[in-house]
């Protein structure tokens, strides 16, 4: 209360940062401090939001991206200026590819000073290098414009396609006074930010007709279906329907995995064989081969395998990216799939089911890849080899449908998306659509705060070296997340050698026998050392069942592991002699 003898009361940049971001219901800040955002980290933990501190700001800008994918708010990453915030872009780039709803909120060094490039601390015009690399990007030089631009920057990560947002907020900005009253006043709470976007019913029509008529009909669920949260919605248009269905890697779980319509299991027979394909969420980006080629039975790599494709997705550029689209569904994958329910319902028992011969001839294929799958993971092999430490994962992940599975590698991502079965939706967190490396550490700290449930991540060797510095946070926190690395030496296998037989050992070779175990003990946590199933179950379960910080360094023959995993032939010379 001010009377007309005091002075005003008076907030400042700082708490109106602060104010903007609970107002809009962020409970929780990935970020790294430092100058100059070090006092707006104290402040907003003081002020009851959750500050989660990293080791590197990639790592935090990985888990705010993996945060707003869970919970469809953006994941909010702090960091300081020039470097702290190159370090963070990486992941902003990697959220807007991938289509996760976050903000890079970054500290910047003085406008005046950068534009005349006198060399400021930290000079750099953050704001111009980052608007290529996201969705938005934003700069508040007055503290009035606090609440507009968290506002703006809310609406523009999680409405339409989602992506990474960049904030700029440069020091001054925070210690800039206004009165408390006309402060508050300034805020938005932002209504209805991610509008629902209804598709046109002559479009739905379209699509149904398409579908209704195909003979060998496919749906691809792709991780937009994941991020929708329209589960029950999507699993009734699957099982009314009839058709088969191939989940991309994060759309794993949206139905279980051990469904009897999915077809993960025959994947090479249904892209090529299928007539007509929904895809759900998914692009027709490298992941499906353009949607063209061999893989979707085209005579060459560019040819066109004659299927026609059906697509429901929330941006309308994405349509004919690749390949035509016979019938494009704009809208948010939660109303598309409700008016296409809608359509099928009014044909009562007029729905078409999927002829017996389509069903037949993928169950036939599926059968043989699980029982080939089974006889594989039933070995035993001295070393342990990634199936037989993987048998182990699937069976722990089948206990714990609600654990969250964070995987990457390249052998260790590939072997693990076929071998481990997924229950519930969400709960598989991986490289998506750049396979990028070194998401592990900040995702499996994001899944344990947003989630609450237990984290299992598996990495490959090399793939955790790139945040593994973070299972300090993981300790310092008390999270519980279970970090298995499968150690081969190596990217993608260990044995490679120098062919000069110099000192040096051959670019893909690392420590041979690391001890990576050492590294969470260094901190408090348990690190525990396995080369069998037998004992990596062992470990695996007493760290679900104690919820404390683990890292299992599980030992696999190192020579196991191909170049690349799955992709091998993304590298330029492969089939050509080396
Ligand atoms: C799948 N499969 C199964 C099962 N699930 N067999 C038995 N049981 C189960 N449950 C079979 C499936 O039918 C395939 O066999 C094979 O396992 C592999 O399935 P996957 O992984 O779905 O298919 P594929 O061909 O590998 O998929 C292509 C891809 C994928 C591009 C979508 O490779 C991918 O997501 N890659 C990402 C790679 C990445 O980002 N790496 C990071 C960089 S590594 P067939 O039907 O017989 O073919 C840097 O070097
Ligand atoms: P995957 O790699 O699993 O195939 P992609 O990332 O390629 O998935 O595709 C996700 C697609 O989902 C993107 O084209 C994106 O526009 C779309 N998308 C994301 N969220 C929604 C939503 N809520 N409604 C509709 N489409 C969405």
């Amino acid at each position: 209360m001010t009377t007309d003898t005091q002075s005003p009361e008076l907030t400042d940049g700082f708490h109106l940062v602060i104010d903007a971001l609970k107002l809009n219901g962020i409970d929780t800040i990935f970020g790294l401090p430092g100058i100059p955002i070090t006092d707006l980290t104290r402040k907003a933990q003081a002020a009851g939001i959750r500050v989660i501190s990293f080791r590197h700001e990639q790592n935090a800008g990985n888990a705010a991206a993996i945060a707003g994918f869970m919970t469809q708010k953006p994941g909010i990453c702090l960091t300081v200026s020039a470097p702290g915030f190159l370090n963070g872009l990486t992941a902003l780039s990697n959220a807007t590819t991938n289509c996760f709803p976050m903000i890079l909120i970054s500290g910047s060094s003085e406008r005046e000073i950068v534009d005349l490039q006198q060399g400021d601390y930290e000079e750099m015009d953050q704001l111009a290098i980052a608007k290529p690399l996201c969705k938005a990007a934003f700069r508040v030089l007055h503290a009035e414009d606090i609440g507009v631009g968290i506002a703006r920057a809310i609406r523009a990560a999680v409405s339409g396609r989602p992506g990474g947002v960049y904030l700029d907020l440069p020091a001054k900005l925070f210690a800039q006074t206004m009165d408390a009253a006309a402060g508050k006043a300034s805020l938005i709470q932002v209504v209805d930010p991610a509008p629902r976007q209804i598709p046109a019913p002559d479009a739905v029509q379209r699509a149904l007709n398409l579908l209704k008529g195909a003979k060998r009909p496919l749906i691809v669920l792709g991780k937009g279906a994941a991020y929708a949260q329209a589960d029950a919605d999507i699993r009734a248009l699957v099982e009314k329907t009839g058709i088969p269905y191939l989940p991309m890697s994060m759309a794993k779980g949206l139905l279980p995995d051990t469904h009897p319509q999915s077809a993960a299991a025959a994947r090479s027979y249904v892209l090529p064989e299928a007539d007509v394909v929904m895809l759900i969420g998914a692009r027709l980006n490298w992941l499906l081969s353009h949607g063209k080629g061999k893989t979707w039975g085209g005579k060459s790599h560019k040819d066109w395998g004659g299927q026609k494709f059906i697509q429901i997705d929330i941006s309308p550029q994405e349509a004919d990216s690749n390949v035509r689209i016979d019938a494009p569904v704009v809208g948010d994958i939660g109303s598309c799939v409700a008016a296409m329910l809608g359509g099928i319902s009014t044909m009562g028992s007029g729905w078409p089911k999927p002829s017996p011969d389509w069903l037949g001839a993928i169950d036939e294929r599926k059968d043989r890849n699980i029982a080939k799958m089974a006889e594989t993971l039933a070995k035993n092999p001295v070393p342990m080899n990634f199936h037989s430490a993987l048998n182990v994962m699937r069976d722990i992940i089948k206990t714990n449908p609600d654990a969250i599975l964070v995987n990457e590698g390249a052998n260790a991502l590939d072997f693990t998306r076929s071998i481990v079965d997924m229950y519930k939706p969400r709960k598989r967190l991986d490289v998506g659509t750049w396979g990028v490396m070194g998401i592990g550490m900040g995702f499996a700290v994001a899944a344990a705060v947003v989630s609450g449930q237990p984290v299992i991540a598996v990495e490959g060797d090399s793939a955790f070296g790139f945040s593994g510095m973070e299972v300090e946070t993981i300790c310092r926190y008390n999270l519980p997340v279970c970090v298995v690395v499968f150690n081969n030496n190596g990217v993608y296998r260990g044995t490679d050698v120098n062919p000069t037989g110099g000192p040096d050992v051959a670019p893909t070779v690392f420590v041979k026998g690391a001890r990576y175990d050492k590294l969470m003990e260094a901190f408090g946590g348990v690190g525990v050392h396995v080369t069998t199933p037998a004992e990596l179950r062992k470990a695996v379960e007493a760290a679900v069942r104690s919820r404390k910080p683990t890292l299992i360094n599980a030992v696999i023959d190192e020579t196991a592991g191909t170049e690349s995993g799955r992709i091998t032939s993304l590298n330029p010379t492969s089939g050509k002699k080396k």
